[in-house]
């Protein structure tokens, strides 16, 4: 019995030593320790053997399997470590070898267009300013000449964040109106784009998270005119020619006279599915700044004058690219990120 367990010792011993990888390590695992292995088998004839022999058989088989178990994990260590001082050496490699592809994100629309935006502004002057998302009611209303109770608010469907309705999740970039005419001393131009959030239904046009750019001009005698031309400016620029612009009276708390200004349609001469046949498209709420609202600011009405606009992005990007569907920006579907 002893011969078969130096037999047995000798063969998994010689085959360890000689393996060349992790694989055949597994293999004298399976043969020697495993189920059905030769330890198992010398095992399992111990109580056939004579009482007296049967110690001995037990206690050395153990101690077999044991020896055998542990030069496994003694060869694969080194064998692993051989494989690692060949990479480092350099064996093998073939510097001619195409390399990794690495797969390129591109940026998302909206951002592209909200620093195309952000550049035309720029090259006309303007400073960008920026405001928090979680915003004062009284910054987003109350400020804007829109008190607590004013119906208008019902224009606009808020996220409140607390129970006491002091914070919302901003529903307009134009609470960045005050905020500016409280830290820049007039007379000064600022674009602010950024997100902001209403309680909608979503639907193509409808997002409950959306992206608008703020604009305010505070100075000596600014006029209407001011701020026809500097939007006129600006299509032109984003769309790359002269595009025609007409004012409609609209009601925003926050300026007097109010405006939607809506451009012509920039796809057709009479009537296509992006202007609904109307030859026009509404681009944005604009008007000049309420004396109210300048006084929120800190600013007196009776030297300076602004205007402000604000428009939709989301938007404007979907008419460049012929987008038919708002909720596709923020869909994280890579097939409709991909085109861009
Ligand atoms: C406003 O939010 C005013 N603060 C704009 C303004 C600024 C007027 C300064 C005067 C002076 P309005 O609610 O119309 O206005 O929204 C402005 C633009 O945001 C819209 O023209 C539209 O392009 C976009 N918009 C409004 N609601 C949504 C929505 N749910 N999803 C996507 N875009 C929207």
């Amino acid at each position: 019995m002893e011969d078969r367990l130096n037999q047995a010792r000798e063969e998994a011993l010689a085959r360890i030593a000689s393996a060349a990888d992790v694989e055949a390590l597994r293999a004298v695992d399976r043969d020697f320790v495993g189920k059905g292995g030769v330890v198992a088998e010398l095992l399992a004839s111990i109580p056939s053997l004579p009482p007296a022999e049967r110690g001995a058989v037990g206690k050395g088989a153990n101690l077999l399997k044991r020896e055998i178990v542990d030069a496994i994990a003694a060869r694969k260590a080194a064998l692993e470590a051989a494989e690692v001082e060949a990479l480092r050496s350099g064996a093998g490699f073939d510097p001619t070898m195409p390399g990794a592809p690495v797969t390129r994100g591109s940026l998302h629309p909206l951002t592209r267009v909200r620093r195309e935006v952000e550049d035309i502004f720029l090259s006309m002057g303007y400073q960008i300013a920026d405001g928090p998302e979680v915003e004062l009611d009284e910054y987003n209303f109350q400020k804007l000449n829109i008190p607590i109770d004013h119906p208008s608010r019902e224009m606009q469907d808020t996220f409140y964040c607390d129970a006491d309705h002091k914070l919302v999740m901003r529903t307009q970039t134009s609470p960045v109106q005050i905020r500016t005419m409280e830290t820049l001393k007039p007379p000064f131009r600022v674009i602010a784009p950024g997100r902001v959030f209403r309680n909608e239904e979503q639907d193509a046009t409808h997002e409950h998270t959306f992206h608008q750019v703020e604009g305010l001009v505070v100075g000596k005698d600014v006029a209407i005119g001011h701020l026809i031309g500097t939007l006129k400016g600006f299509l032109r620029e984003y769309f790359g020619r002269r595009l025609d612009v007409r004012l409609r009276p609209g009601y925003f708390p926050f300026v007097e006279p109010g405006y939607e200004l809506d451009i012509r349609c920039p796809f057709c001469e009479d009537g296509c599915r992006v202007c609904k046949h109307t030859t026009w498209v509404e681009f944005c709420g604009s008007g000049m700044v309420h004396p109210n609202v300048l006084r929120a600011g800190g600013i007196d009405p009776t030297k300076y004058t602004g205007f402000a606009f604000g428009f939709g992005l989301d938007r404007l990007v979907m008419l460049r690219h012929e987008i038919d569907d708002i909720r596709h920006f923020m869909g994280g579907d890579l097939r409709f990120l991909e085109q861009f």
